[in-house]
C-alpha cells in the first residue's frame, strides 16, 4: 500500500507521485475532483492494462459522504435530493440501435447510398450483425443507471438471410429483438427506414414525382406502424415510430410546392388507419438541410409542425436539425401548446454535422431544464440520435446517455419556484445571479450516488469496462 495523490484532469489519469501505475492491484488514497464535487477517500486501483493507467472506482463510503452534504446543500434550497432521484429512475431515454454499426443495418441489400446519413470513421469493432449489436447495447446499458429502451430502425430486421423488401416487413422479422427487449426490461419505439435503399436513390421517397416510388414507401411506412403496434402490444408500452425521410434539393428548386403537396398526401395515406395509441404513437420529424439537400428540404420544420398539429401525431424535433445557433429547447414550449407529445431526437450539431455524440452542453441542460421545468416528462419522448464511428461506439452510447440524464437531474435539482418567483417579481438581477450560482452547487456527488445506487460504476471507472470490452469482444471483429 502507499499513498498517492491522483487528479482527473481533461479526461486523463495523472499520478502526481510520478510513481509508475504498473503496480499489481492495491488500495491508495486519492483525490478526485471534477463536476462541482470533491472527495478525497480510498480509491481502488486495479490491475493495468496495456500500460495504461485504470480509472478509479471511487469507494462506497467516499460516495455516501459526498451524497449526505450534498443532500444537505440543496436540502438549503428547498430541494429533496431524494424526490429528484426517483423522478429520475422512473425516465427511460430510448437508444438508438444506429450507433452500434454506422447506420449499416442488416438487409441482404447491394450497398447504396443516399439519404445523406453518413457516420464517419472506421474505429475498429462495428457491430456486423443483430447478435452483435444486441451485446454492444446490453453492455452499454449495463454503464447507465437507469431502466431504459431500444429505438430500432426497421432496416434492423432480420428476416433469417431471406431478401424481404422493405414494403414486405412484418412483425415476424422482429422476433428476436421483442425476446431481446422483454427479456431485458426494454421499451422499444421504431422508425422506418426511407434511405439506403435503391428506390431512394433518387433523394426522393414520399414526395417523389414518381408514383411507383410513393407507393412503395408509403407501403412500407404503413408496414412499419403495424410491426410498431405489433411491439408495442408485446411489450406493454406504446412504440414511437418516427418518420423522416431526406427528401430534397442540392440546388436552389423551382418548385418547392409540388413536392410538400405530394408529401401531404403521401402522409395522409400512410397514416389512414387508426392504431390504438396505447400500443402505437406516429412522429414525424424536421431538418433544415442535409447532405445532398442543403438548398431545400421537403419536410421542413413548418411543414411537419403544420402536419402534427392538424393530425396530432408527435412533432421530432432533432437537436441537430435547424440553423447553427438555433435551438430546440425554446421551442418545446410552444409546440406543447398546440399538439399533445413529442419526440426529442438528443444530438448535437457540429458546423454542419448534425450528428455528434452528445455532451453536458448549455443545450443540453436548457432542452432539460424545460422538459422538468414546465412539467413535460410525460408529454415528451426522450431519444438519441448521433452516430460516431470514429470513437468506440459503446463510449458513445454511454457518454451521450449520461449526459442526458446528467442534464436531467441538474433540472430536477434545481430550486425552480424560487427562480419563478424572482422572475415574476422583475428581479431579474437575483434571477441572474442565483442561475450561476446554482450551476456550482455539488450535482456530481449526487449524480455519483444515483449511480452506485443503480449498481453501475460511479466516476469514469466505467470506460475501464468499455476497455476490457474491447479487448475480449470488440477488437476480435473483423
Ligand atoms: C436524419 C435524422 C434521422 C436519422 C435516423 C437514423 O437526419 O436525424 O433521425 O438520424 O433516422
Ligand atoms: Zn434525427
Amino acid at each position: 500500500m502507499r499513498r498517492m495523490k491522483v487528479e482527473l484532469a481533461k479526461g486523463r489519469l495523472w499520478d502526481t507521485s510520478k510513481q509508475s501505475l504498473k503496480v499489481p492491484p492495491c488500495t491508495g488514497y486519492g483525490a478526485i475532483t471534477g463536476n462541482g464535487a470533491s472527495f478525497l477517500g480510498k480509491v481502488h486501483w486495479q490491475r493495468l492494462e496495456k500500460e495504461s493507467a485504470m480509472f478509479p472506482e471511487i469507494e462506497e463510503d467516499s460516495v455516501e459522504r459526498g451524497y449526505a452534504n450534498a443532500r444537505e446543500v440543496y436540502a438549503a434550497y428547498g430541494v429533496d435530493t431524494e424526490q429528484a432521484l426517483g423522478r429520475l429512475a422512473g425516465i427511460a431515454i430510448s437508444l438508438h440501435c444506429w450507433q452500434g454499426d454506422d447506420v449499416g443495418g442488416f438487409e441482404a441489400v447491394d450497398a447504396v447510398d443516399g439519404g445523406g446519413i453518413q457516420a464517419t470513421g472506421n474505429y475498429p469493432g462495428r457491430a456486423r450483425t443483430a447478435d452483435e449489436l444486441r451485446g454492444d447495447l446490453e453492455k452499454a446499458y449495463s454503464l447507465i443507471p437507469g431502466k431504459h429502451r431500444l429505438n430500432l430502425h426497421s432496416m434492423y430486421a432480420e428476416t433469417g438471410g431471406k431478401k424481404v423488401d422493405r414494403n414486405a416487413l412484418e412483425p415476424a422479422h422482429y422476433a428476436r429483438w421483442i425476446d431481446w427487449a422483454k427479456a431485458n426490461g426494454l421499451g422499444m419505439d421504431f422508425n422506418q427506414t426511407c434511405f439506403a435503399h435503391p428506390m431512394a436513390n433518387s433523394g426522393f421517397t414520399l414526395a417523389s414525382y414518381d408514383p411507383a416510388v410513393r407507393q412503395f414507401w408509403i407501403e412500407h411506412c404503413i408496414a412499419c406502424r403495424r410491426i410498431s403496434a405489433h411491439i408495442g402490444r408485446e411489450l406493454g408500452t406504446p412504440c414511437v415510430t418516427n418518420l423522416w425521410i431526406p427528401d430534397g434539393f442540392k440546388d436552389t428548386p423551382v418548385d418547392r410546392r409540388t413536392p410538400r403537396e405530394l408529401l401531404r398526401e403521401s402522409l395522409d395515406a400512410v397514416f389512414a388507419e387508426r392504431l390504438d395509441r396505447r400500443h402505437h404513437l406516429d412522429s414525424i420529424e424536421c431538418k433544415l438541410f442535409g447532405i445532398g439537400s442543403e438548398s431545400c428540404v421537403i419536410g421542413s420544420h413548418e411543414f411537419y409542425l403544420g402536419y402534427a398539429v392538424e393530425h396530432n401525431t408527435l412533432l421530432c424535433l432533432d437537436a441537430g436539425h435547424f440553423h447553427p445557433t438555433e435551438v430546440i429547447s425554446d421551442k418545446i414550449s410552444s409546440i406543447l401548446i398546440y399538439i399533445d407529445e413529442m419526440l426529442l431526437h438528443v444530438s448535437r450539431g457540429v458546423r454542419w454535422d448534425s450528428d455528434h455524440v452528445v455532451i453536458l452542453s448549455d443545450e443540453l441542460r436548457a432542452i432539460a431544464e424545460e422538459i422538468v421545468r414546465n412539467g413535460y416528462i410525460e408529454r415528451v419522448h426522450i431519444g438519441l440520435d448521433f452516430f460516431d464511428a470514429s470513437i468506440n461506439r459503446i463510449a458513445a452510447w454511454v457518454t451521450g446517455t449520461r449526459a442526458m440524464l446528467k442534464a436531467l437531474l441538474i433540472a430536477l435539482l434545481e430550486p425552480t419556484d424560487m427562480l419563478r418567483q424572482l422572475e415574476r417579481d422583475g428581479d431579474y438581477s437575483a434571477r441572474l445571479a442565483l442561475l450561476e450560482e446554482l450551476k456550482s452547487l455539488p450535482f456530481g456527488a449526487v449524480w455519483d450516488y444515483y449511480c452506485a445506487k443503480q449498481d453501475v460504476s460511479v466516476g469514469p471507472a466505467w470506460i475501464n469496462e468499455v476497455r476490457q470490452y474491447e479487448a475480449d469482444v470488440l477488437s476480435k471483429r473483423g
